[in-house]
């Protein structure tokens, strides 16, 4: 039976609104007065008795809890997930994998690793991508990244791996960036480091939003069947709008522009009903074949290439409501590795056991003791019945004078569960105790060498300028040194690019690249759409309106954001025909890195004002310089060409026509009304996210 919105009967228990309600204290008590405290005279001392006061200011010098130590900052969603049928059902007994009939509860928490919870969304840094399916069975956690490996083999490693990335501790610096000196020393002593670093390196780290970015489990799991057999699974999301990033330059001016970019493109989404959507799939590997291999599946440094190992679909999650209360569901949901459900187990990865400690671990300081799956957003569906009692903000009331098994005296109960059990893959284990790394774990380069060999050149290019970014913050010449060296060891041409951008050398030696390759890690191919794309239309008094309309409408019925950026004055820009237009943002206020495309309609007085604006063709020029697609049409052309773009477009409009050239798309003699043909090539090229094959190096922006 679909019980997809059991999650949300359960909350709305406990949803509180204070619409049409009279102030209160937290006993109940009806106040009228909370702007004065209660004082001895009206300059006099303040009084101990108002405990209104006093109860009013505890509670607000107790509102905090600790940030997470990682992933401080996120953003999260409710939805749900449904199979598409059942044939997983050989492979594993968790229901809301397998049963096309159950719908099952979703929340998912995206954050971004390194930054406190008030940093900047567009980072260089990995992401978190955590679902708590509300199932039947109980709650089950897939708690992954948007890459599919991890920086480190063994667990044991992680409170240094995050002190190097960290602030600094002498002066707190920097904040959010692995750019620094810490972060590098430990990545170049530590070489398993490499593959996980290239990914970081890549533009997977500045994902355009949380909806166009994929999600993996990392660890190698094992889904158990009815019949107790086991089989290796990786889990993979793959967002339905595809995958795509943004460019560095624009993260570092989107974190002042809009600092809180990711989020809020998560929030309106689901506002505006565009719900994000993303396939789950797995890749399968048969426990005969745990060896077949050349890397461990025990190494979550590793991934296995999806040519080698195909990800076959297994059902979809759609996210389609926002939290009513940031504090209450995003910041005190709680997840773990270890939770569970019959049919999913885990394996021998030490990267993974050491997650089944922390997570449990983690949840009692940060949520303040152990009672924090009573908290609304982590309570199970499912029904939960204990012998655990008491404990800090214990909010059952459990009847009834035992808590012991085995009882009789409270008739046996809970009783021992008859069905439906988790129960423990059997699996031998036989060894000496040793603190050990295993001989199956010393490749630290081949699989980076893949990555590195699958890119698309414009993804080499970032990957190359991501390096000497970075260490060029690093102020310690043997830090930038022992990276080369690991460096020659993934790919000659890497390392003498970035030795090169450092003005340094590559050192000699290194490993031959192994030539290999894996398609799917591009991201040069994947899927496009203009849905919910966000495109800035630059209009001035004089401006064409019915082009204006026309862009308006076409771009919205093709599901994407058209928004009017013009001067605040009244509201509305005056139309070459008298008629008006709807000013939806002050220009003023916008910066062209917060939009997709732009485009600037035709109208002689609009385009005499955006050319004669520094501001408007800077915005011109720098969604040129980002790759976006840019257009205009008639007069709209002379802003482009005060921008420099349209000399860049090597063909040139004579008289009536239209070109459509890397992303630029232009029209000339339109009589006010574009052709079909440029709303057409305009969102050909929105959908195909940016154009790479574009020389912007001339561009000043
Ligand atoms: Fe985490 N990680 N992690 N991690 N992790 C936490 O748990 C930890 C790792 C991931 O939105 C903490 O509740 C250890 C890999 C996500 O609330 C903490 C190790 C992957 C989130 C913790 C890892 C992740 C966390 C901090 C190495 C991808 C955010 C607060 C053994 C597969 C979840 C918390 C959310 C959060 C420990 C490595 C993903 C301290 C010890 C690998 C998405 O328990």
């Amino acid at each position: 039976m679909a019980h997809g919105d059991a999650k949300h009967e359960q909350l709305d228990g406990v949803r509180a609104d204070p619409t049409g309600t009279e102030l209160t204290t937290q006993q109940g008590v009806r106040v009228d007065h909370t702007d004065d405290s209660l004082q001895a005279g009206e300059r006099g001392p303040t009084l101990l008795e108002d405990f209104h006061f006093r109860e009013k200011l505890t509670h607000f010098d107790h509102e905090r809890i600790p940030e997470r130590v990682v992933h401080a900052r996120g953003a999260g969603a409710y939805g749900h997930f449904r199979p598409y049928d059942d044939w997983l059902r050989d492979h594993t007994a968790a229901k809301f994998l397998t049963d096309p009939e159950v719908s099952t509860p979703v929340f998912v928490r995206f954050s971004t690793v390194a930054g406190s919870r008030g940093s900047a969304d567009t980072v260089r840094d990995v992401r978190g991508f955590a679902t708590k399916f509300y199932t039947e069975q109980g709650n089950y956690d897939l708690v992954g990244n948007n890459m599919p490996v991890f920086f480190i083999q063994d667990g044991i490693k992680f409170p240094d791996v995050v002190h190097a990335v960290k602030p600094e501790p002498h002066n707190e610096i920097p904040q959010a960036a692995s750019a620094h000196d810490t972060f590098w020393d430990f990545v170049s002593l530590q070489p398993e480091t490499m593959h996980m670093v290239m990914w970081l390196m890549s533009d997977r780290a500045l994902p355009r939003s949380y909806r166009m970015m994929e999600g993996f489990g990392v660890h190698t799991f094992r889904l158990v069947n009815a019949e107790g057999k086991g089989t290796f699974v990786k889990f993979h999301w793959k967002p339905v709008l595809g995958s795509h990033s943004l460019v560095w330059d624009e993260c570092q001016k989107i974190a002042g522009a809009d600092a809180d970019f990711n989020r809020r493109d998560l929030w309106e989404a689901i506002e505006a009903g565009q719900f994000p959507e993303w396939e789950l799939g797995v890749q399968l590997v048969d426990e005969s074949d745990e060896f077949a291999f050349d890397f461990d599946l025990l190494d979550p440094t590793k991934l296995i290439p999806e040519e080698q190992v195909p990800v076959r679909p297994v059902g979809k999650m759609v996210l389609d409501r926002n939290p009513d209360n940031f504090f209450a569901e995003t910041e005190q949901v709680a997840f773990h590795t270890a939770n569970v459900v019959p049919g999913i187990d885990f394996t021998n990865d030490p990267l993974l056991q050491a997650r089944n400690f922390s997570y449990l671990d983690t949840q009692l300081i940060r949520l303040g003791g152990p009672n924090f799956a009573q908290i609304p957003v982590n309570r199970p569906v499912a029904e939960v019945s204990t012998n655990q009692r008491d404990g800090h903000h214990q909010q059952q009331i459990h009847r009834g004078r035992t808590s012991y098994t085995p009882n009789s005296l409270g008739g046996g109960c809970p009783a021992i569960a008859g069905s439906d059990v988790f129960r423990h893959y059997q699996t031998r284990v036989d060894g000496e105790t040793v603190r050990r790394r295993s001989a199956s774990f010393t490749d630290h380069h081949s699989q980076a060498t893949l990555f590195w060999n699958s890119m698309a050149d414009f993804e080499k290019d970032h990957i190359v300028e991501a390096f000497r970014f970075e260490l060029g913050k690093v102020e310690h010449q043997h830090v930038r040194e022992r990276v080369l060296h690991e460096l020659v060891h993934v790919d000659r041409d890497l390392a003498e690019a970035v030795a090169q951008g450092l003005g340094m050398r590559a050192p000699e030696g290194g490993t031959e690249n192994h030539g290999r390759s894996s398609p799917a890690l591009s991201l040069a191919k994947s899927p496009g759409s203009v849905a919910t794309r966000k495109v800035a239309v630059l209009v001035a008094d004089g401006v064409d309106a019915t082009e204006v309309e026309q862009v308006k409408r076409d771009l919205s019925a093709r599901g994407a954001v058209p928004e009017v950026l013009g001067a605040t004055h009244d509201g509305r820009a005056r139309g070459a025909d008298g008629s008006e237009v709807d000013i939806e943002v002050a220009a003023r206020t916008a910066m062209s890195v917060v939009y997709d495309a732009v485009i600037v309609p035709g109208g002689a007085g609009s385009a005499r004002t955006l050319a004669a604006d520094g501001h408007a063709v800077h915005f011109v020029a720098e969604a040129y310089k980002h790759h976006k697609p840019v257009a205009a049409s008639d007069e709209g052309l002379e802003v482009l060409r005060k921008a420099g773009i349209t000399e860049q477009v090597a063909a040139p409009v004579e008289g009536d026509g239209l070109v459509a050239e890397r992303g630029v798309v232009l029209a000339a003699g339109t009589g006010g009304a574009l052709p079909g043909q440029f709303l057409e090539e305009f969102a050909a090229a929105l959908g195909s996210h940016r154009v790479w094959d574009r020389d912007t190096a001339s561009i000043p922006a």
